[in-house]
Parts: structure tokens; sequence; C-alpha cells
């Protein structure tokens, strides 16, 4: 059995950093290089890890408390013969991945007094070979000095390689994957000669750089420490607070991490807060998290109340209505289809030619023609990307009908849609209706929509303006049909008119495209023929 004393590495120049988690507790037995505590600076969080496999016997430091290089954080008992570090049998353990400063090596200047210069990879602490995981500027890109250039990750911290210099990007010799280690060029820069800082004494050189010869002239370009980011490169320190693992895992689960509220002191999110954040999500089929703000008004001044709970149902919807509200700029186009004859037909079917039990609304023949529809405008039947600089266009065409249930609207999913016909489609309609009603829908039955349909026309209304459920772009509202005098170049006649409410997503559909979706739908309804095809 062997004691071992478990310090601070190396800071690489940092004084101070404050303790920000302790992760394990006296009499924990660990595995060697578990994170013992986990410390932040303004620029860095670190891991300390356990030095070897052993047992925790004390912990000397709190959240809270400051530590610098070498401070002696904890005591270990460690199974078998250890070889002192030291006289006084004390280990003491480097473990951090240290930021250090580092020199760059500068082409010869051009004629217009501006410099080309090899970006390399700074001291790392000692750790080699570790992994780009984001090129967060552009090939050309105009640098400030500091901007990110990329992101690497080791197994104990995230680190943001600056631009040393202000300049301009002009390649990259590394890829999102790579591999790197202190030293490696990574890139070059166009800087003007005029702007090149000089390195601060304060800050050392590693010898294996000063080693280097330079390739004509040499100016010592000074990189500052690398930082630690979340994966939107909200710094951490400015908003978000969490250690290299839970990034990771953050990262792994596809988690914006500035969306999640962390549980331990300063908000450090921590594992179980991402696993909560992303359990609520695959609940619920928010698209984002909205607040949700009643009244604080007293109420019962004025008169007798009482207060009723909602249901859970109706709460999600009103997240979700929310957020598509507040995030998403929504036009509704109004049109009138003019279903007489097709109302003939299905009167007449009904009547004769229809499997037992089968109902067939007029929703069946607004679900085939929004099929169709949908195929012949694909924008409509498609996602903008995360960053919403793309548009995810789908090859599947499931259509969600909103179901007016006790407990709230649900939104059922009838998949392919354009591969089922009139029969089909109404008997799945008046399925996942019943099912919704007596609270049978199994949560996949309710998923994968790409468009909506929300049809008010069994109660009545001449028109609404439905909200587009997010992150679909368009959803259609049916009112109720009724006899109006339409002109037909002689004289009026009694037409019976479908009035329609389209509400899209301006984002991604114009109004005109609007405008002709509507008006394809119409035809479409205004001819049986088109949808029996
Ligand atoms: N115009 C005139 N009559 C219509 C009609 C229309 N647009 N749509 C339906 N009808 C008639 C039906 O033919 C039926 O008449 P009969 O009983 O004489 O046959 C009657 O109205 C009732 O229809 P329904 O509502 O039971 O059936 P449906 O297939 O039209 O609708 C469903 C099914 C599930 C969509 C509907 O029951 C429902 O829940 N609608 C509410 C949706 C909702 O709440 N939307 C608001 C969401 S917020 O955007």
């Amino acid at each position: 059995m062997a004691h071992t004393q478990v310090n601070v590495p190396d800071l690489g120049g940092i004084d101070e950093v404050e303790v920000i988690e302790i992760c394990v507790k006296v009499g924990d037995n660990l595995e060697a290089e578990e994170a013992l505590i986990v410390l932040e600076s303004d620029k860095a969080t670190m891991e300390v890890p356990a030095p070897f496999s052993g047992t925790i016997k004390d912990i000397l430091v709190a959240v809270g408390d400051k530590v610098g290089s070498g401070t002696h954080v904890a005591n270990m008992e460690i199974e078998g013969v250890v070889k002192p570090a030291s006289a006084d049998e004390k280990v003491s353990v480097d473990a951090a991945v240290t930021p250090a400063p580092v020199k760059q090596e500068v082409a010869a200047p051009s004629k217009s007094q501006s410099l080309e210069i090899d970006v390399v990879v700074p001291d790392l602490g000692g750790v080699d070979a570790v992994e780009i995981i984001e090129l967060s500027a552009s090939i050309g890109d105009e640098l400030a000095v500091d901007d990110s250039l990329m992101v690497l990750e080791g197994d104990k911290a995230t680190m943001e390689i600056p631009a040393p210099q202000a300049g301009k990007l002009l390649s990259f010799t590394v890829k999102v994957g790579d591999k790197v280690s202190q030293g490696d060029v990574i890139g070059k820069m166009q800087v003007s000669q005029a702007s090149i800082q000089e390195p601060s004494e304060s800050k050392n050189e590693t010898s294996s750089q000063e080693s280097t010869p330079p390739k004509t002239e040499q100016a010592n370009a000074q990189v500052s420490e690398p930082k630690a980011l979340t994966e939107n490169n909200v710094e951490v320190g400015s908003s978000v607070h969490a250690g290299p693992a839970v990034r990771k895992l953050a990262r792994e689960l596809g988690v914006d991490l500035a969306q999640v509220k962390g549980s331990a002191p300063r908000s450090r999110i921590q594992k179980q807060d991402l696993y909560d954040f992303v359990k609520l999500r695959v609940n619920s089929p928010a698209v984002g998290p909205a607040t949700v703000k009643g009244s604080d008004e007293d109420f019962s001044r004025y008169g007798s109340i009482t207060e009723q709970p909602l249901s859970k149902i109706k709460q999600v919807t009103a997240r979700n209505m929310v957020a598509s509200w507040t995030t998403i700029p929504q036009v509704t186009q109004f049109d009138e289809a003019d279903i007489t004859e097709l109302e003939a037909y299905r009167k007449q079917s009904m009547a004769t030619q229809l499997p037992d039990g089968v109902k067939v609304s007029p929703l069946a023949f607004i679900l085939k023609a929004s099929a169709k529809a949908l195929e012949m405008f694909p924008e409509f039947n498609s996602s903008l990307g995360p960053n919403a600089d793309t548009l995810i266009l789908k090859q599947y065409y499931n259509i969600g009908i909103a179901v007016d249930t006790p407990d709230g609207l649900l939104v059922p999913v009838i998949k392919e849609a354009n591969k089922k016909g009139i029969i089909e489609l109404a008997t799945n309609s008046s399925e996942l209706a019943k099912k919704a009603r007596d609270k049978k829908l199994p949560m996949d039955a309710m998923s994968g929509a790409s468009f909506t349909i929300s049809s008010l026309g069994g109660i009545g209304g001449t028109a609404f303006t439905p909200i587009v459920n997010a992150p679909q772009v368009a959803i259609l509202g049916v009112s109720k049909a009724s006899y109006k005098p339409v002109w037909n170049g002689k004289e009026f006649e009694p037409r019976l008119m479908l009035p329609l409410s389209l509400s899209y997503d301006h984002r991604v559909v114009d109004g005109a495209q609007a405008a002709r979706f509507a008006r394809y739908l119409c035809e479409l309804l205004s001819d049986v023929r088109h949808l029996l095809l």
C-alpha cells in the first residue's frame, strides 16, 4: 500500500484557478485517469485526474477554492508499490492540458508589406495527437487576433486555437478528425508586417520551436492561450459551464449546451443534466424551449373563480405553439375549392360501394390532394436545416391530422399518404382519430409528419389561421364548405365552396409559391378524377 499526494499540475502561467467541481468523495475507488476535481479559469476548464488506480483518502479543497500550480488537492492510497517522484515520497501529477504560448514561423514579406505566416499548434501541456473537432474559420476570412481558428479536443480538455495575428486565413493544412501535436503546422495566414505582435517576455517559448530554423525572416508571433469552448463557441465562463467529458457527451448526443440548465453550483452542467434534457426532448415533441407565461392577476377581486389544472397535452401544445409563433415568420394564404362535384361523388359512393363501416368524409380527398400537391411543390414538404442555411427536402409524404380530443389537440400521422387511395386514407384517419380520443395512440403514431392538416370543417367557420407545426413549414386549415353564388360567365350558379387556409413559414416559402400551392389544391379538389387516378 502506498500513499500519494495529488497536486495541481503546471497551469501554464495561470496563477490561480477556481475549483468548480469535486467529482469524488473520500473512500471512492478510482481507476487511473478518472477525474478528481475540475478547475476553471476564464480561459479553460481542466480536469485533474487520478494518477493511479486507488482509493481517495482526503480531499483538501472545496468548490470555490482558488488553487495554483502544485497546490496539494488530495491524497490517495494505491495498491502495490509506486516509485516516489521525490525524496519525500510524494507523487506530483501533471494532469491537465496546459495552455502555453507558441511562436510562429514567418515567410518573407511580400511587395505589399504583408507576410505569410505558418500557424502552428501551441504547447498542449505534454499531450500529443489531439483531435481537431471543428474548423471555426473559413479560407479567405479576415480574422482579428485571437479569433478562433479551430477547436481541439483531448480526453481532458477542449481547446480553441486562436489566430496568432490579425490577418487573412490563406489555408488549412489539416482537416476535422486529424490529430495534431505541438509544433504541427495547421495553416497559413497573411498578416500585415506592421501588425505583427511581438512576444511578451512573460510568456515562455518552447525549446523545440526555438530550434526550428526560420524559413526566411522570422517573426515571433505570440499565440494566446487555448480557450475552452462549448458546442456553439460560447466561451466557458461567459455562459456555459461544463467539463470536457460533458462537452464530449453533448456533442455525441447532438445537444447544444447553451440550452441546458446546469444543476451544479454556478449552473455547471453535469452529465445527468444532459440526460434529463434529452429525456425531456424525446418525450415532448416541442420545437424548442418556450416559456409559457400566464397571468399574475388576482381575478378573484372581480368575482368568483375556479382554477383547474391543464392537461399535459395542453401544456405541451402551449409550449409548441409559443415556440412556433415566436420563431417562425408565418403567413396564411386563403383560397376556396369548388367541391360541388367531389361532394356529389362522395355521397354517391357512400351510398353504394364502400366496405362496411368505412365512412369517407371530405378529409380523405383533402389528404389525397395535399399529398399530390406536396409532390408537385417539394418546398412545402421540407424543413430548415439546423443553422437555417439549408433546406431538407423529404421524399416521404407523411401527413399529420389535428384531432380534437377531450384532453386537447393530438396530431397522429398518416404515413406515406401519397401511396394510399381514398378509402385507405379515410380508414387510416378515422382509426387514428378514434385511437387519439381513446388515449390509445402509441408515441410513434405521432412522429415523422412532413405536413399537417387541421380540419374544422365538421364544426363550422369560414376561415382561420392555423399555426405551422414546426419543424414542418406549412399547415393546411380546412373550414366548413358552404354554397355560394359563383359567376360562371353568364350567371351566378350555386357551388359548394370549401375554404382553405394555408399557413406557411415565410423563410422557406414565398407568397407566390403559397398561392400556387393553394390554387393547385383547389384544382385537384374541383375535379375528383385527379384524385382517383
Ligand atoms: N365542410 C363541410 N362538412 C364537412 C367538412 C367540411 N370541410 N369536413 C367534414 N365535414 C362533415 C363530415 O362529412 C361529417 O358529416 P356527416 O356526419 O354528415 O358525414 C361531419 O362534418 C363531421 O366530420 P368529422 O369531423 O367527424 O370528420 P372529419 O373526417 O372531417 O374530421 C377530424 C376528422 C379528426 C379531423 C375531426 O374530427 C377533428 O378532430 N377536427 C378538429 C381538428 C382541430 O381541432 N383543429 C384545430 C387545431 S388548431 O389549428
